[in-house]
C-alpha cells in the first residue's frame, strides 16, 4: 500500500464493524461523527472527489474519493454529511478492492455453453443488445408482456425495473428487499398505522431499546449504529431478544434467548399483561387508536405462563421486560426490524410490534418511533401506464394478487417461479436479472434453476461474476457505484435532537468507468428502442436523469459539486403527528380477506428429531454474497463457522474448530465445508451460520467455495399467508463429521 499503515491497521481505524474494536471508540460522544482521518493518511497531492454515495450496501453512505493520477487511494465518509459524517463501516472502506477486482465483468459476453455450466465469448455491446431486443421482443409478441420476469435490486436496477413495469407492461417483478427482506414488514406497518415504518427509531433520546431479532453491529448501517451507539452512551436500556447472543445481546441489560419462530406468542403476552394490569398508555389509545377491544379480546389468552411455555423463557423475564417497557414509556424504542421474513407467520409479528408501539403510546415522541421529513423530490423514470397492475405499497391489492392481499409492490417470487416453471396459468419465457443473486438470496435455489431452464432466454446484467450469473445467455457488465452517476440520497441528520435539517446528495463518479462497462439508462434505452419504446424514453442519459431530479430541487450537479456533495437545507419537526394517523389495533379490513384482524401467533413446526433449526444472519464485514469476493473483506472474515450450543457439542464430540458439513431434513447435502464454533451464547435447539458465503462461480478466485451457503441449504418454503413473503427459517440440519451424520441431540 502507498499509504504509510499497513493494510489492517488501516481496516481498524476506519472501520466502523470490524468486531475487534468497540464501536463506542470509534464514535466521538458528542456528535457520534469520528475525527476524519483525511488530515493524517493520503498525500498533499491527493485529489478529493466529492459525491461519492456508498452501495457495499443499501444504507448509501455519503463519501468522497482520495484520488492519485486518476486512481482510487481512498473512500472516507463526507466530512459534511449530516448522516454518516466521516464514518464508514469496513464494507464502505474496502469499496476500493471491489472498483479494482480483476474478476470484475468488463466486456458483454454470450454464453454459447450451457445454462449453469457456461461458456463465454465475448461480444460488442450492439451485438449484445440486438440479441436482448430481439429475444424478449419475441417473448412479449407470443406470451405478452407478462411473459417476462424481473428480479431487480439495487439503485441501478429500478430505471430498468420501472421500464419493464411501465412501458412493457409486466408485473412479474420481485425485488429481493421487499419478498426476502422487509416487504412484509413494511406491509404490516402500512395496515396497522398506514406507513412502512423504515427503522425509524429516535434511538439517541430513548430510555429503552427494544430489539426483536436485530442485530445490530452486525448488522451494520453506518448512521443506524450511531444512533444506537449514541442512545446506549446516553443510559438506554438495551431489551434484545433472540436466540443466540448476539453482539447486540452482548451489549443488552435483558437478553431474552426465545425459543425462533415463537416472538408473536411473546410479544401478544407481553401486550396482555400490560392491557390487564392496566398498564398501558389509556390516553394515547383513547385518542390515536382504533379496534382495542377487539384486539384485547382477541390476545386474552396469552398470560405470562402460557408464553413463557411457548417461547421457553421465564415468565418473570416476560413481565421484566413489560414493565420496563411501560415504566419508560412513551420514551421507548421498539425497533421495527428490517430482514423480516423468518418463519412465515411474519405480518402477525409485524403486527404486534406495530401494536405494541400503539398500545404504549410510543409514536411520534422523543425517544419513541419517529418518521423524519425528507425533502420531497420528483421521481424521474418511466411514465407509468394502466396495465391492470398497481405500482404503489397499497394493500389492497387486486387481480391474481388478492391471494396475498398484503403484499408488498411487485408479484411474490412463488407465484413467478410456480407460474414460469409449470406455465401455468401462463407461460413466462424470458428473464432478466439486474443486481439480484437468487441463487444465494431466494430459499429453494433449485427451484430458481428449474425457472432458467423453462425460460427461452435469461440475462443477467452484474459488475461480479456471481453465481447467478452463469445461468445467463448474455452478461452486461455494469460499471460500479464508484463509476457512476445515479442514486439521490436525501434524508435528515442522524440525531433527532439537534436543530431539524435535510440533506440532498447525488451519486457522482468517483472515477470514470473502466473497460466497456455502460450504464443502466444506457443499456435500458438501447434495449426500449430495440422493443419499439423509443417514444417512451424519459431521458437521454444518467447525467440528464440525474439533473433532472435535482432540478426538481432547485438543484444542480454543479451547484452539488461546489457544496461539497451536499446540500443542507432546514428540515421540518418531524414530532408533530399527522392528521389522519391512527393505530388500527384491530383491522377490518385484513379479517375480511380471512386472516387475523388482531394480531395473532401462527405456531411454526417444531425441530424433527435429530435436527437442528438452521439460523442465520449478517456477517459485520460482508453484505450477502456480493462482497465475497473482496480481498479485504475476505481476509477479515474468510469463512463462516458455525455455531453449535457447548453441551450440544459435548455430547456429540465436537470441537472448536472441526470441520464439519451440513445436511438438511429434505436431504440436501452443502457443497462445502465449514469449522465449528462452540459457544453457550446460541440454543440447544438450533445452529447458525453467516449468511452469503459459499459461492459456486470458479470466476470469483476470492470468494468461490469460502465457507457454506446457508440459501443451498434453505429448501423449505415458508410463505407469510398475508404477504407471500418467503420466510427461510423452517429449516432444518444435521452436522457431517469425517463422513458421519451426527443426530443433534433433543
Ligand atoms: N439465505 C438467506 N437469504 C437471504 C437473506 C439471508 O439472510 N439469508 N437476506 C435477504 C435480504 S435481507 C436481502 S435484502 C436479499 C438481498 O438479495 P440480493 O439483492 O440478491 O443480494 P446481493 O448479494 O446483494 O446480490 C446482488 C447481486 O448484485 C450484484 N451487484 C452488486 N453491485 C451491483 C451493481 O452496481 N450493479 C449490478 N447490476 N449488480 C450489482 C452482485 O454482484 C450480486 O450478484 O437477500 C435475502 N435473502
Ligand atoms: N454487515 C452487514 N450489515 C447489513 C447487511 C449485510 O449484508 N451485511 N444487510 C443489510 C440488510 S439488507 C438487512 S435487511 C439487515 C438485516 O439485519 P437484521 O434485520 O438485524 O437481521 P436478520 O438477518 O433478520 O436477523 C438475524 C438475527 O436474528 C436472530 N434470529 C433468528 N431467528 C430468530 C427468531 O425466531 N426470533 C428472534 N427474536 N431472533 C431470531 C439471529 O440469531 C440473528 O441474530 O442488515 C443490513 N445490514
Ligand atoms: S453501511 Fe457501510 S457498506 Fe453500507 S453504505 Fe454505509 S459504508 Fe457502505
Ligand atoms: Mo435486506
Amino acid at each position: 500500500m502507498a499509504f504509510n499503515l499497513t493494510r489492517r491497521k488501516f481496516l481498524q481505524t476506519a472501520s466502523l464493524a470490524a468486531a475487534s474494536i468497540p464501536l463506542s471508540k470509534v464514535v466521538s460522544a458528542n456528535t457520534g461523527i469520528s475525527k476524519s482521518t483525511l488530515d493524517t493518511i493520503g498525500t498533499s497531492g491527493d485529489k478529493t472527489v466529492v459525491g461519492g454515495i456508498c452501495e457495499m450496501c443499501f444504507w448509501r453512505c455519503q463519501m468522497v474519493g482520495k484520488v492519485r493520477d486518476g486512481r482510487l487511494m481512498k473512500l472516507e465518509g463526507n466530512p459534511k454529511s449530516i448522516d454518516n459524517g466521516t464514518a464508514l463501516c469496513a464494507r464502505g472502506n474496502a469499496g476500493v478492492k471491489l472498483l479494482y477486482d480483476v474478476d470484475r465483468l468488463k466486456y458483454p459476453m454470450k454464453n454459447v455453453g450451457k445454462r449453469g455450466e457456461p461458456k463465454w465469448k465475448r461480444i460488442s455491446w450492439k451485438e449484445a443488445l440486438d440479441e436482448c431486443g430481439s429475444r424478449l421482443n419475441s417473448t412479449v409478441e407470443k406470451y405478452g408482456p407478462q411473459g417476462i420476469c424481473v428480479f431487480p435490486h439495487g439503485s441501478s436496477a429500478k430505471y430498468p425495473m420501472h421500464f419493464f413495469e411501465r412501458a412493457v407492461g409486466t408485473h412479474n417483478v420481485s425485488e429481493a428487499s421487499f419478498f426476502q427482506c422487509r416487504g412484509v414488514r413494511d406491509t404490516s406497518y402500512v395496515a396497522t398505522i398506514q406507513k412502512a415504518p423504515g427503522e425509524k427509531i429516535d434511538m439517541p433520546n430513548t430510555k429503552v431499546l427494544f430489539f426483536v431479532g436485530d442485530h445490530l453491529g452486525e448488522n451494520v448501517h453506518v448512521s443506524h449504529i450511531k444512533q444506537y451507539i449514541q442512545g446506549l452512551q446516553n443510559g438506554a436500556k438495551l431489551i434484545v431478544a433472540d436466540p443466540r447472543f448476539s453482539a447486540a445481546a452482548a451489549k443488552a441489560h435483558i437478553w431474552v434467548q426465545i425459543k425462533p419462530g415463537t416472538d408473536t406468542a411473546y410479544l401478544l403476552a407481553i401486550m396482555n399483561y400490560l392491557v390487564e394490569n392496566n398498564k398501558y398508555d389509556k390516553e394515547f389509545v383513547e385518542d390515536y387508536t382504533d379496534g382495542f377491544d377487539e384486539f384485547s379480546d382477541a390476545i386474552k389468552e396469552w398470560t405470562l405462563e402460557k408464553a413463557a411455555k411457548e417461547c421457553d423463557i421465564p415468565a418473570a423475564q416476560i413481565k421484566e421486560v413489560a414493565d420496563m417497557l411501560a415504566n419508560n414509556a412513551p420514551n421507548i424504542a421498539i425497533h421495527p426490524g428490517r430482514h423480516a421474513t423468518w418463519h412465515g407467520n411474519d405480518f402477525q409479528r409485524g403486527r404486534a410490534l406495530a401494536c405494541l408501539t400503539g398500545i404504549l403510546g410510543a409514536y411520534y415522541v422523543k425517544g419513541g418511533w419517529v418518521p423524519p421529513k425528507s425533502p420531497k423530490l420528483k421521481s424521474i423514470s418511466w411514465a407509468k401506464e394502466d396495465h391492470g397492475h398497481t405500482y404503489d405499497l397499497n394493500y389492497n391489492n387486486e387481480d391474481e394478487e388478492e391471494l396475498y392481499p398484503f403484499k408488498p409492490p411487485g408479484t411474490p417470487t412463488e407465484l413467478i417461479r410456480d407460474c414460469a416453471i409449470s406455465g401455468k396459468p401462463y407461460p413466462i419465457k424470458s428473464c432478466v436479472v439486474w443486481g439480484q443473486n437468487p441463487l444465494q438470496t431466494i430459499p429453494k435455489p433449485e427451484k430458481m434453476k428449474d425457472l432458467f431452464r423453462a425460460m427461452d432466454f435469461v440475462m443477467c446484467v452484474d459488475v461480479m461474476p456471481t453465481d447467478v450469473t452463469a445461468w445467463a445467455d448474455i452478461l452486461l457488465p455494469e460499471p460500479s457505484y464508484l463509476e457512476r452517476y445515479d442514486y439521490i440520497k436525501k434524508g435528515t441528520q442522524w440525531d433527532l435532537a439537534q436543530e431539524h435539517q435535510q440533506y440532498i446528495s447525488a451519486r457522482m463518479p468517483i472515477v470514470p468507468p473502466m473497460f466497456e462497462r455502460r450504464d443502466q439508462v444506457y443499456i435500458t434505452n438501447e434495449i426500449a428502442k430495440r422493443m419499439g419504446h423509443e417514444d417512451k424514453i424519459p431521458v437521454k442519459n444518467i447525467k440528464e436523469l440525474v439533473e433532472k431530479t435535482l432540478a426538481s430541487a432547485n438543484l444542480s450537479i454543479e451547484q452539488l459539486k461546489a457544496e461539497d456533495g451536499i446540500h443542507i437545507q432546514p428540515g421540518k419537526d418531524p414530532f408533530e403527528i399527522p392528521e389522519d394517523f391512527e393505530v388500527l389495533l384491530f383491522n377490518e379490513d385484513i379479517a375480511d380477506t380471512g386472516h387475523p384482524g388482531a394480531p395473532t401467533y401462527l405456531p411454526v413446526p417444531d425441530n424433527p428429531k435429530g435436527y437442528a433449526r438452521l439460523l442465520y444472519g449478517r456477517a459485520p464485514v460482508h453484505t450477502f454474497n456480493r462482497s465475497q469476493n473482496n480481498i479485504w473483506l475476505h481476509n477479515e472474515m474468510p469463512d463462516n463457522p458455525v455455531w453449535v450450543n457447548d453441551k450440544v457439542a459435548a455430547q456429540l464430540g465436537l470441537l472448536e474448530g472441526d470441520t464439519v458439513g451440513f445436511v438438511n431434513s429434505e436431504g440436501v447435502k452443502s457443497a462445502t465445508t465449514t469449522t465449528v464454533k462452540v459457544t453457550a451464547g446460541i440454543r440447544k435447539d438450533c445452529v447458525y451460520i453467516y449468511h452469503g458465503y459459499g459461492s459456486a462461480n470458479p470466476l470469483m478466485t476470492t470468494g468461490a467455495k469460502a465457507g457454506v451457503d446457508d440459501t443451498a441449504l434453505i429448501t423449505k418454503l415458508a410463505i407469510d399467508p398475508e404477504s407471500g413473503c418467503n420466510g427461510m427459517r423452517n429449516n432444518f440440519v444435521k452436522l457431517i463429521k469425517n463422513g458421519k451424520v451426527l443426530d443433534i441431540p433433543a
